[in-house]
């Protein structure tokens, strides 16, 4: 049985005396800026979190890591913590050189003497940390496209710590929670690791978990970075205050971590095990594809259902830390409760609600049944997730100049104020390059710059519930997949590829400009003397040609009456 440790874990900070002095020496120093994710890390390592780590690592604990979980002096340690920086960056740093680590307003929170600089195998830390190179993976994408090419490692000196100014009150380091359960005389703590929302049956086996441990309960959710695409944790925060009420009083406690997940599973379960236990917990919750990823790029699952379960029991005794194993809650209606999937007898009523199923109902604007969840978490997801009729969206028109972009997307823009309920911004190609781009000529470069401003507006927009309407021509595919990947994470995206031959754009050259560009006067020119690629897959295709502008703002309005964008 695991017993309490008290004992504080060692910090990486420097005392607030010494900081002040270290923090003006430091802005002498090359400064590394932080990513988001590094911040997490940096936290972690700082506060002790990821004790025993004293920094980021360095190659040959990386090695070990990558190679069989382990540091080089044998200890256990399932994730490689590493500071990746670009080419350019690692060319000016020589080992045994101090840098400054400054969070994204360049404040300086620590400082690291680099004594490793190397170029680490991704593809053998995708196969060997992730199960698999594949980019399907969230974490492998990002080791892939995201994070840099050179890997630095290193003792950090921790000088302050990164700033949060959300829910202070709910944020704890290690040594503030052992602190806490001392106080407290909570002996036996089981912890519950979580991304998402609770709902019922989370309640349930949380409840029951800490029950049959006889310990209290620690929520401890992920607020730092989890899997793209799940519910923010501002929402998710104000989801878990409404459900800690339905505990029994001063059993459970709510903390949250700033932790940058990797979706690992096994290796994940393990990571959080050890974590948890730098924060003084005795027992952590694992349960069904722990950390999962989703799919892979063939559709299957990257781990088994319960390779995290095994690996972690396999480890438990080495961690110190016990693991109560969870199974899959569904609601019996017979008996109107919760109980194991695997325990329930034939004939009897089981029910039960996917996220898949969830997400379509909170999109869809349908009832969410009270044997489900609680209506105080349902009434905090549906102001984040109102249904797709309420939610901001963009159309995005392309096409050549003269196409009849302009046209369309005013007509467009009318009906859609005629109708009323949202704000509606035309972000025409015209306008913006007066406006927005008023410095940039139609280079490559500046073509993408231009097309993703408006993206970023766009999505502003969309985010905050109004509708965009851009009618630039956007010749480039990969900038418009771009930009809708942007569009996508707030809400829909609607493109309209306004097909007009560019023989009928020519001979209407409305503006005058294909002449000039024939005689060489305008260079660049769209269709004529640069490039204009096909968009494959739009979700409207148009043609000028013999169609009024009416007809064709008409098949637009039907494609977002189709997609549950507008009321029919
Ligand atoms: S882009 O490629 O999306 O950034 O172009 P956009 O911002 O939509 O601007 C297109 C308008 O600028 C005029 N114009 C040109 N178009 C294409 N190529 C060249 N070299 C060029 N020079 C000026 C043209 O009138 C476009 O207006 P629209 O509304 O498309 O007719």
């Amino acid at each position: 049985m695991q017993t309490p440790n008290f004992a504080p874990v060692p910090e990486l900070y420097v005392s607030y005396d010494s900081a002040q002095k270290l923090k003006v020496e430091a802005g002498e120093l090359v400064s590394h800026d932080l990513t988001p994710r590094q911040i997490c890390d940096l936290e972690l390592l700082m506060n002790g979190g990821f004790s025993p780590l004293k920094g980021f690592l360095g190659q040959a604990d990386y090695d070990g890591v990558v190679e069989n979980m382990r540091l080089a002096d044998g200890t256990l340690w399932p994730m490689p913590i590493t500071l990746d920086v670009s080419e350019a960056f690692a060319e000016g740093i020589e080992e045994g050189q101090d840098i400054a680590l400054r969070d994204q307003e360049g404040v300086i929170l620590a400082t690291m003497t680099v004594t490793d600089k190397w170029t680490p195998n991704k593809s053998l830390e995708a196969e060997k940390v992730f199960g698999a190179d594949d980019d399907a993976h969230p974490s492998v994408n990002y080791l892939h496209n995201q994070a840099g090419k050179i890997y630095l490692g290193g003792p950090v000196t921790g000088i302050q710590q990164p700033v949060h100014y959300d829910f202070r009150a709910r944020r704890n380091t290690p040594n503030e929670l052992r602190a806490y359960f001392r106080k407290m005389g909570w002996r036996r703590v089981v912890a519950f690791q979580t991304r998402n929302p609770l709902h019922r049956a989370h309640q349930e086996l949380t409840f029951r978990a800490a029950k049959d441990t006889q310990a209290n309960l620690l929520i401890h959710p992920v607020v730092g970075m989890t899997k793209p695409g799940d519910v923010d944790h501002f929402t998710r925060v104000r989801c878990y205050e409404a459900v800690l009420d339905k505990y029994p009083a001063a059993t459970t406690h709510m903390s949250l971590l700033p932790l940058a997940m990797r979706m690992a599973g096994p290796r994940e379960a393990v990571w959080h095990g050890l974590i948890r236990k730098n924060f003084g917990v005795t027992h952590f919750i694992v349960g069904r594809d722990h950390a999962g990823p989703g799919k892979n790029s063939a559709g299957d699952d990257f781990y088994g259902p319960y390779d995290a379960q095994e690996l972690f029991k396999e480890h438990a005794d080495e961690m110190g830390i016990e693991m109560v194993p969870f199974k899959h809650m569904v609601y019996v209606q017979e008996r109107a409760q919760y109980e194991p999937a695997d325990e329930i007898e034939e004939g009897v009523t089981v029910l039960n609600i996917s996220g898949t199923e969830l997400r379509r109902r909170l999109q869809e604007g349908l009832e969410i049944p009270d044997w489900f969840s609680f209506p105080e978490v349902v009434k905090e997801l549906r102001k984040t997730r109102p249904p797709r009729s309420k939610q901001g969206f963009t159309v995005f028109f392309t096409g050549f100049s003269g196409s009849g972009k302009s046209t369309i997307a005013n007509a467009l823009m009318v009906k859609l104020m005629e109708m009323g309920g949202r704000p509606v911004t035309l972000l025409d190609g015209d306008i913006v390059r007066k406006n927005l781009s008023s410095e940039l000529g139609f280079s490559k470069e500046h073509r993408d710059l231009n097309i993703r401003r408006i993206g970023y507006v766009a999505s502003e927009i969309t985010k905050n519930g109004g509708i965009a309407i851009c009618a630039p021509i956007a010749p480039y595919g990969t900038t418009r997949r771009a930009v809708r990947e942007e569009i996508e994470a707030m809400g829909a995206f609607c493109e309209v590829h306004v097909a007009t031959p560019i023989e009928e754009c020519e001979a209407r050259d409305r503006k005058g400009l294909y002449k000039l560009a024939r005689e060489g006067k305008i260079k660049e020119f769209t269709g004529i003397s640069d490039p204009y690629d096909e968009p494959k897959n739009p979700e409207v295709r148009l043609d000028t040609t013999n169609t009024d502008v009416d007809h064709c703002a008409h098949q637009v309005l039907l494609k977002l009456e189709s997609m549950g964008l507008i009321a029919g």
